[in-house]
């Protein structure tokens, strides 16, 4: 433990003896974990006896050891969760790894050992570590997705998926790492670089899994209503924009040589008459249909070019248009204008229908893309603004139609919206339409270390789902293997499983060589918690419906889109397999800030990283805990280069002092003691409850401060007597000491479970700490201050009230006719006239 500097050497004060007193952070780090596991203390009773509550951490990746991002993502969870245990809730803690995933697999090759190996290790250490971070966590609860017993009922969940149609293969462009030579989400690509090695993307074709979460869209969108009073607003904002929802029209387009017409979606049909020019997304099966042969060349050329593209610099304003004539003509079903056909990758294939009307007066990407290709310029909605063709600036408002024959002298998009549908409706030629920017859920992995898809490929029989009771389908074992990348997966190389019988036919078949994206194993787990080993599904409903929605989930604010929406469209479909009766699987989430270092994000680069371990070796669990939550609201970065986990192991010695210092009787009567403490402790708690309540876990750490320094105070107050019947006067022997000392004990659990523990076994009482009641408040000691009212009869000070400044007269009256030395100076005469003059004074003048 470290000196306090600030201590001048070889002076010896009784105060300062005293100061150094302080309990052994270590050995109480090891002695109540050792409690808490052998009491099972943080393991729910699930019999009903109290109301339930389930909070849950987001589960970890076992990356390394827990680092300071842990370390603030898991203390808020615990302090939420501890607090509801403290209020009598049964409550549900639990743990888990997410433990597939590339890391591994990666890590694997470089060390030239098995990813299960690494995983496994990893978990041990995180394990340990969680344990002595001191989390109420319920152990018997633990699952990790890569065992074979949880991945069993992955694959279980997929096939009831497909059988309803939710899972599919098909071809489709992938963003495709050339490094990790595997498929990335959209979302794992940024900006341009795989998120895993920064290796530039590329765009493959292959034949791939998909969940199909675009049937959920509106469902995604409209149950979000649900949680606006419990979600961040922003993450809603994020999902919403995510999923993207547009309103407009699909129009159809003749093309020339084409028998079919083609759909293009707008979400301003209103400025159909602008069209003058039509453009294709250029990997479309659409451009190379109706590519011209004389254009061919130049088209294959151009198409190559766009492959480098990311999705986001292809959309990107700024950027400057490129493109190709596909030289055939596409007519404008309202005014049969005949206009040119570009195929150009600012139009993206899997967005609408993959193509276009270009009305470059009012889109200014089309603006753009037209001046680049000395393309003509149609206004047709005049907002008073300058003329887009001399501007270079499209013109997006409402505005009077011009050049728009049924549309002319109309003004407001609305109406125009409603007469162009209208027109169009009665022509055959197009109609009101939605479309979104979510795509489907692309699952397939080209990787090992993964849950593998569940599918037989047979030459007679095609897809043959694997029987569910041949559940799981196991990993081989692929020990001493080559895991490195070559863009199949290494499972194909495992021959001997690779070659099946089909299970329709017989016949020899193949399994499925891909392994699932691991946000599917993450988007069940939750559920999987309630029913530990269960063997007859992923769940049992009945444990599920007793302990779900998850009542705080907590977490980083990079899973705001994905992992949330993933689990969210799961929760969704069990609810339609009749398997849960909710929708919406997590009632309230908290997005917890980031430890950062001297203003930056900890890298190894940078040098500035700070190691979990060596802090709480330093400072031990509680200083590391509280200082976490001390430094600001859950929401925010904290920057460790400004906190100071010394000064608050300093405080916690001095919250131990109390309890170590206290004589008073356990139980004894606390208004008996000094007024003034107790209306700090009541006011604290009543405030400290409501902060908790309120998330504002800092102020609440404030607040219990200094209610330590006042009983210290109150304890100090008495130091010179010998401590014995000094109740009220304070001292260690006054009650409303050791009353303060149990609040600071149990509050302070939430943030600092060891030095409470500590606490409350001095305190005299039973452990668990955890397990103690949350304070009650004396509603009557809430009062900001107090006033001596003095009450006299006939003239004659008899006595003196301690009553709110406030305080109702007709209550002052009814106080003073019942204290005791006036009931004795009234000796039973009746009273003939009370005067009072609240606050402060009551005259009684009797018969
Ligand atoms: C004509 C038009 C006129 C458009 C106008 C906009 C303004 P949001 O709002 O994001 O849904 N679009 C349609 N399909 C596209 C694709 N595959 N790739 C890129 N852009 C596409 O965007 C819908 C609008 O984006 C559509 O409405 C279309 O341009 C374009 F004054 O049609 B609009
Ligand atoms: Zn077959």
């Amino acid at each position: 433990m470290s000196r306090n500097k600030d201590e001048p050497e070889g002076r010896t004060t009784v105060t300062q003896a005293s100061e150094r007193r302080g309990h052994d952070v270590k050995a109480a780090q090891e002695r109540w974990q050792q409690y808490w596991a052998e009491h099972a203390t943080f393991t729910p009773l699930d019999d009903g006896s109290a109301e339930r509550r389930y909070v849950l951490d987001m589960f970890p990746y076992p990356s390394g050891d827990l680092h300071m991002g842990h370390a603030e993502a898991f203390v808020m969870g615990d302090v939420i969760a501890r607090y509801w245990l403290l209020r009598g809730y049964d409550v549900m803690h639990p743990i888990g790894w997410d433990s597939f995933g590339l890391p591994a697999e990666n890590a694997a090759i470089k060390h030239n050992s098995h990813p299960a190996d690494w995983t496994y290790a990893n978990i041990e250490t995180q394990a340990t570590s969680f344990k002595r971070y001191g989390l109420s966590l319920d152990w018997n609860r633990r699952l990790h997705t890569s065992d074979a017993d949880y991945y069993r009922w992955t694959q279980w969940l997929f096939l009831r998926f497909r059988d309803r149609g939710l899972a599919y293969r098909r071809d489709s462009f992938v963003n495709w790492c050339p490094v990790d030579q595997t498929v990335l989400a959209n979302e794992q690509v940024v900006a341009g670089a795989c998120e895993r090695c920064g290796a530039a993307v590329t765009k493959r074709k292959l034949n791939q899994w998909y969940f199909k979460i675009t049937e959920y869209a509106d469902r995604l969108l409209a149950d979000m209503d649900d949680l606006a009073d419990g979600w961040p607003p922003r993450v809603l904002a994020m999902q919403r924009n995510w999923i993207g929802r547009s309103t407009g029209a699909h129009v159809q387009f003749e093309i020339e040589g084409r028998d079919e017409p083609v759909t293009v979606f707008t979400t301003r049909p209103d400025t159909l008459y602008g069209a003058t020019f039509f453009v294709v997304a250029p990997e479309s099966d659409l451009a190379d249909e109706i590519c011209a042969p004389e254009q061919r060349a130049a088209f294959e050329a151009y198409l190559e070019s766009t492959k480098q593209a990311t999705e986001i610099e292809r959309q990107s304003t700024d950027r400057p248009k490129t493109g190709v004539d596909l030289g055939v003509r596409a007519t404008n079903p309202v005014n049969g204008e005949q206009i040119p056909v570009f195929a150009a990758d600012y139009v993206l294939a899997d967005y609408g229908t993959g193509a276009l009307m270009a009305v470059p007066a009012h889109d200014q990407r089309d603006l753009d893309f037209a001046r680049a290709f000395d393309l003509p310029v149609r206004m047709v909605v005049d907002t008073g603004e300058e003329d887009p063709a001399t501007s270079g600036v499209a013109t997006a408002g409402d505005g009077t139609y011009v050049n728009s024959e049924v549309l002319d002298g109309i003004t407001g998009t609305e109406a125009g919206v409603a007469r162009i549908v209208e027109l169009l409706a009665e022509r055959g030629t197009g109609e009101p339409a939605t479309t979104y920017r979510l795509r489907d859920w692309l699952l397939s992995r080209q990787r090992f270390w993964g849950c593998p898809i569940p599918i037989i490929h047979c030459g007679s029989c095609g897809e043959v789902p694997v029987p569910d009771d041949q559940l799981p389908v196991e990993l081989p074992d692929l020990r001493g293997a080559d895991l490195q990348p070559k863009g199949t997966s290494p499972l194909a190389s495992a021959t001997d499983w690779v070659n099946v019988d089909c299970p329709s036919c017989g016949g020899p078949a193949t399994r499925d060589t891909d392994t699932m994206d691991t946000f599917v194993d993450s988007s069940w787990y939750f559920f999987r918690y309630c029913s530990p080993g269960h063997d007859g599904g992923p769940f049992d409903p009945e444990d599920v419906r007793r302990w779900m929605p998850v009542d705080q989930y907590v977490g980083g604010v990079e899973h705001a889109i994905l992992h949330l929406l993933y689990m969210r469209f799961f929760t969704k479909v069990l609810y339609d397999m009749g398997l849960v009766d909710f929708v919406e699987p997590m009632r309230r989430l908290l997005n917890q800030g980031q430890v950062i270092n001297e203003g930056k994000a900890m890298s190894k680069s940078l040098g500035n990283g700070v190691d979990l371990g060596a802090q709480i070796d330093e400072f031990g669990v509680d200083a590391i805990r509280t200082t976490v939550v001390f430094a600001g609201p859950p929401e925010d970065d904290i920057d460790w280069a400004d906190v100071s986990p010394g000064a608050t192991l300093k405080f916690l010695q001095r919250a131990w002092r109390l309890a170590d210092d206290v004589t008073a009787e356990v139980g004894a009567d606390p208004s008996t003691g000094d007024v003034a403490l107790r209306r700090v402790t009541h006011k604290t708690v009543h405030e400290v409850t409501q902060l908790i309540e309120e998330q504002k876990f800092n102020v609440a750490v404030a607040r219990i401060m200094e209610l330590v320094n006042a009983a210290r105070k109150t304890i100090d107050a008495g130091a010179g007597d010998s401590g014995v019947g000094a109740s009220g006067s304070g001292g260690a022997a006054d009650p409303a000491a050791r009353e303060a000392a149990e609040a600071v004990a149990v509050m302070l659990s939430l943030f600092a479970p060891y030095v409470t523990e500590e606490m409350w076994e001095k305190l005299g009482h039973q452990p668990s700490v955890a397990r103690a009641n949350w304070p009650t408040v004396d509603e009557s000691l809430l009062v900001a201050e107090s006033v001596t009212c003095v009450v006299q009869v006939k003239g004659k000070v008899r006595g003196r009230l301690e009553v709110a400044p406030d305080i109702d007269p007709a209550e002052l009256e009814r106080l003073a006719l019942a204290e005791e030395n006036v009931i004795r100076a009234l000796d039973g005469r009746a009273v003939r006239k009370v005067i009072v003059k609240a606050p402060k004074l009551v005259s009684i003048v009797p018969a």
